[in-house]
């Protein structure tokens, strides 16, 4: 199949940036101190008994095997010396709207897709050497002005771009002109297609696809028999087809706050009494960026990680923390069915400002 990359009479340029160890850069700037050290940011760790999660860690922990979403007491028994700290939310995003504020000043179609990740169509470029200059400039704008260093990828489409950002991280620029897209994405581990997790991965690996070459060259009717209509654009994308455009304004938009219990508990009290705090900081989060929300979800993850959320939309825009807290009640409720609980969280989403990032944080 030949690559669709030619929309109209010039290929499109898209450019993908992504901040390197976000949380981590962050806390790291300004502190000389910690600059070349294994940073950990997420729960406290507690001298290897904590239970949360590690959010991210500098790349110095990362040589440690230290990981996002790994438990924090895995990670203080891979490198107990490491520097661990909690999130400072409020500061993560200032820092993302610093760095958005730069990507929106080039005046190009900007999309934000996470609090530390965005595209931009410089198609009006018109050629990729210009949307390289482009790429360096802002790579450089970030590091004078806020101290922190970001990957970009620059590619015919979307998931290229996203894909190429990540391939020299940290500090990566990746350039996959059009002649380049179906040799760069062939020797590729399918796995690096987003959206393609380690469940979709290990069916694939089933059916003898470890490449996205494999994936592209594969019998469409045997892929559609095991993933229904959506394999066609998967197929499509493992071939370098992929129209989607860079949409403004259509980040995630979410604030959510978890935490987890340091024993498994079915006690109501503090149950509700947590509850309570996680909606009080959580609202707190949407006051610092002046947002209100409409829609409160609850979760609950039980004892052997089953999980339920349940979420309602209120009939206005509030950010008072006694409303959320009572709707949070209510769902926690219809939820709660007396197991020991692990985790409990909340997020509040669809806002009145376009102004939102997707931010979770587990303490
Ligand atoms: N994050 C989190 N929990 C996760 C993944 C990420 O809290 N499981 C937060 C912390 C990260 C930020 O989101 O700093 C951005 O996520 P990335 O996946 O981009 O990770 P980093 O920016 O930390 O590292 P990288 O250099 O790999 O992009
Ligand atoms: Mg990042």
């Amino acid at each position: 199949m030949e690559p669709d990359i030619v929309q109209g009479t010039s290929p499109r340029i898209i450019l993908h940036l992504d901040m390197d160890s976000f949380y981590a850069s962050v806390e790291m700037q300004g502190r000389p101190e910690l600059r070349g050290k294994a940073v950990v940011i997420g729960a406290d760790p507690n001298h290897g008994k904590g239970r949360g999660v590690v959010a991210t860690c500098s790349y110095e922990a990362r040589a440690f095997g230290i990981r996002s979403a790994m438990p924090i007491s895995q990670a203080f028994v891979l490198c107990p010396h490491a520097v661990f700290l909690p999130p400072d939310f409020p500061r993560y995003v200032k820092s993302s709207a610093d760095v958005m504020a730069i990507l929106k000043a080039h005046g190009f179609p900007l999309q934000q897709v996470s609090i530390d990740e965005a595209f931009l169509d410089v198609s009006q470029l018109g050629t990729f050497p210009a949307a390289t200059d482009l790429a360096v400039r802002i790579k450089d704008t970030i590091l004078t002005h806020l101290g922190l260093t970001c990957s970009i990828g620059l590619a015919p489409t979307k998931v290229v771009a996203k894909i190429a950002s990540d391939v020299h991280k940290p500090g990566g620029l990746t350039i996959v002109e059009p002649e380049n897209l179906v040799s760069f994405l062939a020797p590729m581990p399918v796995r690096k297609i987003p959206g393609i997790g380690k469940k979709s991965e290990a069916e694939l690996f089933e059916m003898g696809i470890r490449t996205i070459r494999d994936l592209a060259a594969f019998d469409i009717q045997v892929l559609i028999a095991r993933f229904g209509r959506s394999a066609i654009a998967l197929q499509d994308i493992a071939a370098g087809i992929d129209k989607s455009e860079v949409k403004e304004q259509d980040g995630v938009k979410s604030v959510s706050r978890e935490t987890t219990f340091s024993n498994d508990t079915d006690d109501e009290q503090l149950i509700a009494a947590t509850m309570d705090a996680l909606a009080e900081e959580v609202c707190r989060n949407l006051s610092d960026v002046s947002l209100h929300c409409r829609t409160v979800t609850v979760k609950v993850r039980y004892q052997g990680f089953v999980t339920r959320t349940k979420a309602r939309t209120l009939p206005h825009y509030t950010g008072d923390p006694a409303t959320v807290c009572t709707c949070a009640h209510t769902l926690l409720r219809d939820i709660f069915d007396g197991r020991k609980i692990r985790l409990l969280g909340i997020r509040l989403s669809s806002f009145d400002t376009c102004d939102a990032r997707q931010m979770t944080l587990e303490v």
